[in-house]
């Protein structure tokens, strides 16, 4: 039993009250901003990237090769059918976080491109291309293999460019801050031959058809929102035509020119 009884006097209650809420709104500010903090540091250190492009192009490879991961041995096969995660870890706490959106045939590539352009919008972008080389891939639920002419897959790839096209110029314009673009064009061991030829047909201002698409995004998005680059790679190494150490060589400019884009260098 307490000595001074129930009605001793202590702190007027409206004073306690106004106080401990100032101690609680402190901490629990604190607290909740702090996961804000983590956030936006991680951000710096490991920028998001989404990774898109249509069915077959070699979006999951190149993602495996820039993260330095053993793809999976039944990649040829099977497309993937969901978003993909990877991280790349470089020197002195830095590297990226891949978002790769599946390709035209699974069920959650609408909502994988809404997570990256607009839920959680991303650093920058990776769209990959490979001039009408993507691996035909039969639709999502259906079985037996698919076919598909090189000029079918050019077509393919275009009318893909223009969805993520417009996809980028939404998320450019409501963003306050500017984001970068990298046209990969992969596959390069299959064409390296022509390879400046190739990668200028997909740069802004060469006047072909995806190249007038890439101005018009430019134009949309407004020049000092969105930076684009377009870069040859390949995801496979020692083919006729690009030697292992070649192919290397092009993975790393496209990992050093990232790494520009995202301030780390
Ligand atoms: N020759 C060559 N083949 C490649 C290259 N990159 C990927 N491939 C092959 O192309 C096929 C498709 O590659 P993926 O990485 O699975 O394609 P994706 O873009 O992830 O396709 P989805 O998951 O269906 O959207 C696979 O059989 C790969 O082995 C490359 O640089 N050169
Ligand atoms: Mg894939």
């Amino acid at each position: 039993m307490s000595p001074s009884g129930p009605s001793r006097p202590v702190l007027p209650k409206p004073g306690l009250a106004a106080l401990s809420a100032t101690v609680a709104t402190g901490v629990l500010g604190a607290l909740a901003a702090a996961p804000e903090r983590v956030n936006r540091a991680l951000r710096r250190r490991y920028p998001t990237v989404a990774v898109t492009g249509m069915t077959g192009v070699g979006k999951t490879q190149l993602a495996d090769r820039l993260a330095r991961r053993s793809p999976a041995a039944d990649a040829a096969e099977v497309g993937s059918a969901v978003l993909e995660r990877r991280t790349r870890r470089s020197r002195r706490l830095h590297g990226f976080r891949f978002l790769v959106v599946p390709g035209d045939n699974a069920a959650t590539r609408l909502g994988a491109l809404d997570e990256v352009f607009h839920d959680e919008p991303v650093d920058g972008v990776i769209h990959v291309v490979a001039n009408g080389y993507a691996t035909p891939r039969r639709a999502g639920g259906t079985t037996g293999s698919a076919t598909a002419s090189r000029a079918d897959q050019l077509a393919a790839e275009l009318e893909d460019w223009t969805i993520t096209a417009h996809r980028i110029a939404s998320m450019a314009v409501r963003r306050p801050k500017p984001v970068w673009l990298v046209i990969a064009v992969t596959k390069a061991d299959l064409f390296a031959e022509d390879l400046d030829e190739v990668v200028r047909s997909y740069s802004p201002g060469s006047g072909s058809p995806f190249g007038d698409k890439v101005d018009e995004l430019r134009a949309l998005a407004g020049g000092a929102r969105l930076s684009v680059d377009v870069l040859p790679v390949s995801s496979v190494g020692d083919s006729a035509q690009l030697t292992t150490k070649q192919a290397n060589a092009l993975v790393d400019r496209l990992a050093t020119r990232l790494a520009q884009l995202s301030g780390h260098v």
